[in-house]
This record gives C-alpha cells, sequence and structure tokens, in this order.
C-alpha cells in the first residue's frame, strides 16, 4: 500500500471496530495517524485499511462492488450511512443485506411497492427484498429453472419477518384473481400465523423468536401461477414446553389459550400464572402485543387452512390438557422408590388432564407413576419415584406437543396442496441463525450443525458465480487458497466416527454416559484442529465453527438426541375418545411395540432432513438475504459496529467479500478506467488506440503487474486501485502546483 502524508485510513479499534485517520507520518514500516476525533496513534502500517473520502457522498452506495476500497471498514461505514438514512437494504452483488430497522416502514411494503419492483431489472430500483423476490420469480419464469430464497442471521435480525414479504411478494405475483377466501396463496400466507403461534415463543433475544426451521415451497404451472405449496419444518424445541427460563416465554398458543375467555373457562383453565409450565419465567404479556386477539387470529388461521371446527376444539383441549398435566405432582408412595398424587389440587388436574384428552384416569395415573419392564419370565410392573414420574409427565407433555405441531403441518400441506405436476418451484428458507450463549446445549449444536451445512453452500455458490465472471471475461483465474468448512462437516457428520456418530453409539448402551461420550470424542479427535478440549471442563467440548468457536455442554446431550416414545404413553393415548389425540400415535404404534424404549436418533434424522434439504437446494438457483441486527436492544436507528461486523463476518459477507478479494476484485470498464487514469499517461491518449490497449499501457507505464484485461473490462488484484489513485493525486497535485506558481509568475 502507498501511503503518505495526507493518506486516508481506517485504523482498528478495539471498542469501535474501525476509526477513520489521516496518515501523519509513514517511516518504513510504522505509521503516525491522527484519528478524526484528534488522536495521534502509532500503529503498524501494513494494519492501516485505505479509505475513501469523498466530501460529497453522503449516502454510501447500493451495491458493497461499487465501493472504490472493497475493504471491512468500508463496508460497515456504508451500511452504516444507508441505515441512518432509513435505507435498510444493501446489495453485495446478488447478496441482499437487510439490516432490521426494529420500527414499522409501511411505506416500504405496500401493493404500490410490490407492483414498482415487478418486472423491474435487478439492480435498476433502490435494494429491496421484493426485488430478490422478483428475481427468483423472472429466473424461474424465464429460464425454466426452480430457484430458492435463503435468509439467513443471528436471532432477531429478521429472517422471519423477511420470509413473510418475500411470500407475500410472490403470492402477489404468484397469484390467481379469485376472491376465494380459501386460495392457496391466501392458505399459505395464513399458515404463518398459525405456526407461529405453536413454534414461536419469547426469548431473551427475540419476543417472536422461531423455534423451529421452515422451508416453504412454492409451486407454480406453466404459466407461472401458483398451482400449490408444500411447508417442510426443522426440529422444533420440544424442551421449551415443560422447561423455561425467566425472562422467556413458552409457546405463544398457550397465553393465548388462556386469554381466550370462554375456552379458557371451558377448560377450567386461568392467568398463566396458575400453570407450572408457564410460571417458571415471570412473564407473561409481550409488548405490543394482546393474546386474546391473537387468539382470534389464530383461529381464523386455523379456518383459512382448512381444520374444521371440531379438530380446532381438540387442538385446544390439547393445549390445556398438557397444562393441567404440568401441575400434577407427585410424593413418595409407601412403598420404597414409587410415587403417588401430592395432593387435592393435584388430583384435580389429574381428573382435568384425563378428562380433556378423553382418556382413563387410572390408566393416565399408572402411566405416570409406573413403567412395565419385559422379561423372559413375563411382564413386571415397576414403580417410579417421584423424580422419574416427573420425568415422565415432562416426557409425555413434549411428545404430544411436539406430534401436535407436525399434525398442524401435515394439515396445512394437505389442504394446500402439492402440485405432483410442477417441476417450477420457488423455496425460501428461514432457520434459526447461528447460536452461541453461555450455555450451549444439544439445540445449539443442531442449530449450528444446521448453519455450517448452509454456510457451505454459500461459499460454493458465491464462489461459482465469481468463476463464472471470469469465464465471461475470458480471465485466467485459479482460486485455490478456498478456506472451506467440510473439515467441520466431517467432525460432526461422518460416519462411522463423527460427533453424531458416536452420541448415537453412546446412546444406544444403556451404560454409556455424556463422560463416556465425551471421552470417546477425545479418543478419537485428539488433533484435530477443530475440535478442543476446554481448559475447566472434562465433559464440554469445543468447535470451532466457521462462525467462531461455541463450547457445548454434554450433560443432556444424550437424552435430548434419544426421541423415543414410551410404550405406555403410546397405548394411553391410542385408547383416547378422541380421534385426534389417537391420531397423533397411531403410526407409531407398531414399531413400539416390540421394546419398551424404541431408540430414535434426533440428530440422525436432522442430518438427513438437512441432507435432503441441500439436495433440494442443489437443484435450485439460489438467492441470498443475509439479515442483521442492528443492536441488541431491539431499538431502531441505534447501530453497534462490533456486533455488525460480527455478523457480517459469520454470515459470510464478508467471506464473500474475501473469495473476491482472492482474485480480481476491482473491475471497471474500460471507458471508466481510461476516465479516470487516462491523465497517468497523456502521450498515449494522443493516439488513436483501442481502449483496451490503452488500459494495458497505462498500466504497463505505471509498471503494474497484477492485473488481467477481460473481454470488457480491466481487472485489479486487491490494493492496486490504491496505487493508481495514489499517483493520480500525485499528478493532479503537482499540476495544481504548477498552475499556482505560473499565476504567481503572472503577477
Ligand atoms: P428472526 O426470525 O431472525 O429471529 P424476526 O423476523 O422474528 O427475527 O424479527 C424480530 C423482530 O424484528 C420482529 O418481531 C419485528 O419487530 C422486527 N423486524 C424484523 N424485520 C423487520 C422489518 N423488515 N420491518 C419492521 N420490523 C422488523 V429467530 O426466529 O429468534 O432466529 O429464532
Ligand atoms: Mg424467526
Amino acid at each position: 500500500m502507498n501511503l503518505r502524508r495526507g493518506s486516508k485510513v481506517w485504523v482498528e479499534d478495539r471498542n469501535l471496530a474501525w476509526v477513520a485517520a489521516e496518515v501523519d507520518d509513514c517511516v518504513g514500516k510504522q505509521a503516525q495517524v491522527i484519528t478524526t476525533s484528534d488522536k495521534k496513534v502509532s500503529v503498524l502500517a501494513k494494519k492501516l485499511l485505505l479509505r475513501y473520502a469523498d466530501e460529497d457522498d453522503h449516502g454510501g452506495v447500493d451495491d458493497m462492488t461499487k465501493l472504490t476500497y472493497l475493504n471491512e471498514p468500508e463496508v460497515l461505514y456504508n451500511l452504516e450511512r444507508r441505515y441512518a438514512l432509513n435505507e435498510i437494504y444493501t446489495y453485495t452483488g446478488n447478496i441482499l443485506i437487510a439490516l432490521n430497522p426494529f420500527a414499522k416502514l409501511p411505506h416500504l411494503y405496500n401493493i404500490h411497492m410490490m407492483e414498482q419492483y415487478k418486472g423491474a431489472p435487478f439492480g435498476e430500483l433502490s435494494p429491496h427484498v421484493f426485488a430478490v423476490a422478483d428475481a427468483s420469480y423472472r429466473a424461474m419464469v424465464n429460464e425454466g429453472k426452480s430457484q430458492s430464497v435463503l435468509v439467513s442471521g443471528e436471532s432477531g435480525a429478521g429472517k422471519t419477518e423477511t420470509t413473510k414479504l418475500i411470500m407475500q411478494y410472490l403470492t402477489y405475483v404468484g397469484g390467481r384473481t379469485a376472491r376465494d377466501e380459501r386460495t392457496v396463496e391466501q392458505q399459505i400466507l395464513e399458515s404463518n400465523p398459525l405456526l407461529e403461534a405453536f413454534g414461536n415463543a419469547r426469548t431473551i433475544r427475540n419476543d417472536n423468536s422461531s423455534r423451529f426451521g421452515k422451508f416453504v415451497e412454492f409451486h407454480f404451472n406453466g404459466t407461472g401461477r401458483i398451482s400449490g405449496a408444500a411447508i417442510r419444518t426443522y426440529l422444533l424445541e420440544r424442551s421449551r414446553v415443560v422447561q423455561i427460563t425467566n425472562p422467556e416465554r413458552n409457546y405463544h398458543c398457550f397465553y393465548q389459550l388462556c386469554a381466550s375467555g370462554q375456552d379458557a373457562e371451558k377448560y377450567k383453565l386461568g392467568h398463566p400464572s396458575h400453570f407450572h409450565y408457564l410460571n417458571q419465567s415471570k412473564i407473561y404479556e409481550l409488548d405490543g402485543v394482546s393474546s386474546a386477539e391473537d387468539y382470534l387470529k389464530t383461529r381464523r388461521a386455523m379456518k383459512t387452512v382448512g381444520i374444521s371446527s371440531e379438530d380446532q376444539e381438540a387442538i385446544f383441549r390439547i393445549l390445556a390438557a398438557i397444562l393441567h398435566l404440568g401441575n400434577i405432582e407427585f410424593s413418595p408412595g409407601k412403598e420404597h422408590d414409587s410415587s403417588i398424587i401430592k395432593d387435592q389440587k393435584s388430583s384435580f388436574h389429574l381428573q382435568m388432564t384425563a378428562e380433556l384428552f378423553k382418556c382413563d384416569v387410572n390408566q393416565l395415573l399408572s402411566t405416570l407413576c409406573t413403567r412395565t419392564i419385559q422379561t423372559r419370565e413375563g411382564n413386571i410392573v415397576k414403580a417410579l419415584d417421584c423424580n422419574a414420574a416427573v420425568a415422565s409427565r415432562d416426557a409425555l407433555a413434549k411428545t404430544i406437543y411436539s406430534r401436535l405441531f407436525d399434525w398442524l403441518v401435515d394439515k396445512i400441506n394437505n389442504s394446500v396442496g402439492h402440485d405432483q405436476n410442477s417441476h417450477l418451484q420457488i423455496g425460501v428458507l428461514d432457520i434459526y441463525g447461528f447460536e452461541c450463549f453461555d450455555n450451549n446445549s444439544f439445540e445449539q449444536f443442531c442449530i449450528n450443525f444446521a448453519n455450517e451445512k448452509l454456510q457451505q453452500h454459500f461459499n460454493e455458490h458465491v464462489f461459482k458465480m465469481e468463476q463464472e465472471e471470469y469465464s465471461r471475461e475470458e480471465i485466467n483465474w485459479s482460486y485455490i487458497d478456498f478456506v472451506d468448512n467440510q473439515d467441520v462437516l466431517d467432525l460432526i457428520e461422518k460416519r462411522p466416527i463423527g460427533i453424531v456418530a458416536l452420541l448415537d453409539e453412546a446412546c444406544m448402551f444403556p451404560r454409556s454416559t455424556h463422560r463416556t461420550f465425551s471421552a470417546k470424542l477425545f479418543q478419537h479427535f485428539s488433533s484435530h484442529r477443530r475440535l478442543e478440549k476446554p481448559k475447566f471442563s472434562e465433559t464440554d467440548f469445543t468447535v470451532s465453527h466457521y462462525a467462531g468457536k461455541v463450547t457445548y455442554r454434554t450433560e443432556t446431550f444424550l437424552d435430548k438426541n434419544r426421541d423415543y416414545v414410551v410404550v405406555e404413553h403410546c397405548n394411553l393415548m391410542l385408547s383416547s375418545k378422541c380421534c385426534l389425540v389417537a391420531g397423533l400415535f397411531s403410526s407409531i404404534s407398531e414399531e413400539s411395540s416390540r421394546s419398551s424404549y424404541k431408540f430414535s436418533s434426533v440428530a440422525s434424522r436432522f442430518k438427513q432432513q438437512l441432507q435432503a434439504l441441500m439436495e433440494t437446494l442443489n437443484s435450485t438457483q439460489p438467492h441470498y438475504v443475509r439479515c442483521v441486527k442492528p443492536n441488541s436492544l431491539n431499538r431502531s436507528k441505534k447501530f453497534e459496529k462490533l456486533s455488525i461486523l460480527q455478523q457480517l463476518r459469520c454470515g459470510g459477507v464478508l467471506e464473500a467479500v474475501r473469495i473476491s478479494l482472492a482474485g480480481y476484485p476491482t473491475r471497471r470498464s474500460y471507458a471508466e478506467f481510461i476516465d479516470r487514469y487516462g491523465l497517468l499517461a497523456p502521450k498515449i491518449m494522443d493516439g488513436s488506440y483501442d481502449e483496451k490497449v490503452i488500459a494495458e499501457m497505462i498500466l504497463q507505464k505505471l509498471k503494474l503487474d497484477n492485473y488481467q484485461l477481460g473481454i470488457t473490462k480491466v481487472f485489479l488484484r486487491a490494493g492496486q486501485i490504491g496505487i493508481l489513485d495514489s499517483q493520480r493525486a500525485e499528478v493532479l497535485d503537482d499540476a495544481a502546483k504548477c498552475i499556482q506558481r505560473r499565476h504567481r509568475t503572472f503577477i
């Protein structure tokens, strides 16, 4: 880098990420700079990055690739300026970066806007999520190829809201004009509030956090009209049904039911604070949300997606039963290690639970307090102690809830209708973002595994796009230094030895514990560069993910990975007089009758689902939206640089920049190039050469050799434009002095 006094630069700062500065002096490797807040700093010159300072440029650029210097601080500063003007969308080539505005922006999302973006060439209008949705729709219609829109970002970044906008746009351009309330479009849009009621909850990061992943596929017919749709969901967080921590909440639907008036009364509910599954956290209300109103919305959505009023009644009855179930407490029985219903209150809840599930109360009681063990001599009934009874109760609640969730998804799918004849699809993915908390467990492990998969897909895509541009311009380029994350994925999913495989193995051996699992893990991967053993724990493990290191606690790994249905639970539910309740368990009654615990691995199933998702995605043309959460307070207008930078890094935006930096990131059309740098070689300009030849002559004159000449553009390696710019500045400087001198002579 060519630094001289007055050069505009960025200096890295621990608190502010990057600070604008100007070089005061540069001797050898060391540079003295003065920051914009007048602080003198001495730094290694190679740590400085060039800053583009154009006095007239206040609004930033709508596409990062238009930045003169494509580096981290410039990318960040560009976003900051735009965010201040409420410009929440910015492109990086074809990737859309969306900053969460944390404010309603109705002018951005009305029908008028959708109409404007309809058919407009990509990049012509301001960056917008509608533009991405439109690009996917046009590409599908024009090229006859299925598309996908992948929305990612950390918790609270705006993925779900963005997904809904994309869905809204696709139903707008691909919808039929029918006024029928129950069109495919209407049903698919109404699936959102319904699934959010059952699959979203308040977390410390987001009041409406999705606790499941979702891939919505729109099917189109030959004329570009929507002809069907399908929703695939991924791994609902089950533990939340029975366990929450302050200030989080359980799934929204429970609070909605409690606020429903008549229904709540009918099922003998009351304020959420009366129920163990809800009162473990003291947060019952959400800002700006009315549970009573949302209850009606959920009911309406159920009607739209074709759930009969009988089934609706059953669904809420099941929810009420789960709440009563959670209130059943146990105390030690007379016999050793046995348990009985604790008191009158628990008895009441037991009665209510049985009534609402429409099953026999004595069978419910024995299901909770005993377990039947099959031996060669016959069945033995074993009593459960209080802890085991509570565990059994919670397991029952979790199983029923997650089966109910799957039932809802199936119902929506059946009602919307899968178009088997359609070959054209647009899929929209809204999956949980990368998570790293103080305490990370099995859920985070699965979520981060999914993100590794998507990151790999993203890298390959960006890499491919880059390569396509080079081959279009007939440029030699081999990018070998491509850091991929295959090694992390191998560590996690490779068979026969990988984290998932070892975990499954541990789950199958009754004597295994999280200790033996961790020991095996470290034994097999003692020197894996992506796996470490943390200093202060024998059983935790740390994985170096693409987005940073995460330490996982293994205590509950085995338990959470086991997805078994206790035979007694299954039999109890099958005996229900309510078809919906019994129906939830009919599919598993045969397989589980063979052994009392039928093990199926949650992680392995998730792995297979991800594999299937990847196969689907690979057969489509992807479009990416990277959502960014501008601050941790969920407040508008606040731009926290360090965390945004971290998200850009994790989300692969900077990786995309990095991949392009490894090639020839600066591209200028020949005309643009000569326009700006022609003055560096005035003599050449006198001749009547071809533009490409002139450009080459300029570059040769300056003895630059890190460039390639494409068909329509000059391609320069990173940093080369800086040299050109500083040469240009010198020439202009000299010219100015010259004019001044002449001016003086005249006087
Ligand atoms: P997430 O889906 O990325 O988090 P959401 O889409 O739920 O995040 O967004 C969180 C909140 O940010 C929303 O409830 C809105 O209040 C606000 N928000 C997001 N996007 C917009 C927008 N375009 N305009 C206005 N407000 C917005 V998670 O599911 O937790 O990973 O798991
Ligand atoms: Mg979400």
